[in-house]
């Protein structure tokens, strides 16, 4: 008799506040984190067995690309639902909501808060400083701490651009000291609390990016020697000279730098040792979920803003175009998810937005540009119209079918690569025979808006005039003999 009081009661409060029977979310971002990770077997020697537990448990995105190689324009277009090609945002600076088309649009964590959610992120999920504290509130209703890397007393590597951030090596000794843990402890807390509303819970990592900073006991799970990426030495001579001035003057070394100042081991080391340690914290934030009982009611994805470069096509770093940049991973997992599922269906980080909207039953959010996952979700080999498309700058597009890459810069050059025959986009196809076909079905995807760089936009920004045919970088012109090969 109690037995059925109680349940008439719970569905009585249940048609009150229908809030009750949203899942919550847990939304884990990684920080250029490329296809490292042991499931996505983007790299032999990698160690992440927290996330392979989590793509386990969900639906593995094993095609899922970025909608631009770089921070702030990729989380602008995630959390807005915008190509960056639609809102103007392609550099580091400024934040999305100085981009016109933005001022008023509902953000993922707005759209969270207008339907009861109750919304905290922690960490970097918003690109850094991109959103005024004055806005914060109106965003997002708890901002948790977002700790700045730790920095070492001097330098391990001295970089020829000796920028701060591109070191790499064994620090700190102590792992609470890492912005990471900091972010998970400060999240756990959060799972911990007596909820009065469903939990959107944002928490943003920091590693693998630049300094490359882990303890010694996460570059011990790695042999001495690491395997280093596949590079073919004359891999750029068939990539348009274009494809150099989308990384015109990163402060990331170039290859030929790393190998002559013996630091493309340590670099490559550094990087999965970095990764380890992150993957270490996810799997503290699965254990203290699993700990609080909210397991069954908690939806949880996992993403990276993009992918890194640790040697291909003779760089570091993103700012490209080819599939070290753009393939992130991308797993859903938790109520209502298939177990045990990958998906090889080209999609974008665009449609994490829409398919949240669904599963959570959020009010509808007008303009949203990717297509929700949720028939992939149920069945992951259902089929899927779209490729995914990334921009690095006006005029910059790559469209990532199943089969196929292709590549179209501002000055009209092309790449094509079959990834049924060549995994590493070693060959460009371009301007081979009998690929018109396939070329001609790419080009008809690319973006029919491609707007400008919004005012003020620094920081990465690459400006092609078409009736000089010159290009501008961070506002200086582009000198091809200064090219750092
Ligand atoms: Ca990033
Ligand atoms: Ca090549």
């Amino acid at each position: 008799m109690l037995y059925y009081i109680a349940t008439l009661f719970s569905l009585f409060t249940l048609g009150q506040d229908p809030a009750q029977n949203k899942p919550n979310v847990l939304f884990i971002s990684i920080d250029d984190q490329n296809d490292w990770i042991g499931c996505m077997k983007g790299h032999p020697d990698v160690k992440t067995p927290n996330i392979d537990r989590l793509a386990k448990k969900g639906t593995l995105f094993a095609n899922a690309h970025c909608q631009s190689p770089l921070c702030n324009p990729s989380r602008t277009s995630l959390l807005f639902g915008k190509r960056p090609t639609s809102t103007g945002v392609y550099g580091l600076m400024p934040g999305p909501r100085s981009s016109p088309i933005l001022v008023k649009a509902t953000s993922l964590t707005q759209a969270f808060m207008k339907s009861g959610y109750d919304t905290n992120i922690c960490g970097k999920i918003y690109h850094d400083g991109s959103i005024v504290p004055k806005n914060q509130l109106s965003e997002c209703a708890t901002w948790g701490p977002a700790p700045g890397m730790p920095k070492p007393a001097k330098p391990f590597v001295q970089t020829p651009a000796k920028h701060p951030a591109m070191d790499w090596g064994i620090f700190p000794n102590d792992d609470s000291k890492q912005p990471d843990w900091k972010t998970t402890d400060w999240a756990i807390s959060k799972l911990k609390e007596k909820q009065t509303q469903p939990l959107f819970l944002g928490i943003g990592y920091r590693l693998p990016h630049v300094p490359c900073f882990a303890s010694q006991k996460w570059f011990d799970l790695y042999p001495k020697e690491v395997t280093l990426p596949p590079v073919k030495d004359d891999d750029r001579n068939d990539t348009p000279e274009f494809s150099w001035y989308l990384h015109w003057k990163l402060p990331e070394p170039r290859l030929s730098w790393l190998k002559k100042s013996n630091q493309w081991q340590p670099l490559v080391k550094s990087y999965l040792a970095s990764i380890s340690f992150m993957d270490s914290q996810v799997g503290r934030l699965l254990d203290a979920l699993e700990a609080s009982g909210k397991a069954e009611s908690t939806l949880i994805v996992l993403w990276s803003d993009h992918g890194w470069h640790l040697g291909e096509k003779g760089i570091t770093g993103k700012n490209s175009l080819w599939e070290r940049s753009t393939r992130v991973p991308l797993i859903f997992a938790g109520k209502g998810i298939t177990p045990n599922a990958v998906c090889n269906r080209p999609v974008e980080l665009l449609d994490i937005y829409p398919t949240l909207v669904e599963l959570c039953s959020l009010q509808k959010v007008k303009g949203l540009e990717g297509h929700s996952l949720l028939p992939l979700l149920q069945n992951s080999s259902a089929p899927r119209t779209w490729p995914a498309i990334t921009s690095h700058n006006t005029g910059n597009h790559s469209i990532r079918s199943e089969r196929y890459r292709f590549i179209k810069y501002a000055d009209g050059t092309e790449e094509l690569y079959d990834h049924c025959e060549d995994p590493n986009e070693w060959r460009n196809l371009a301007k081979e025979k009998g690929f018109e076909k396939v070329l001609e079905e790419h080009r008809a995807w690319l973006p029919k808006v491609d707007l400008p760089p919004i005012p003020n936009s620094a920081h990465r920004i690459l400006i092609w005039d078409a009736k000089t045919k010159t290009a501008t970088w961070e506002g200086k012109p582009v000198i091809a003999s200064e090219k750092e090969d």
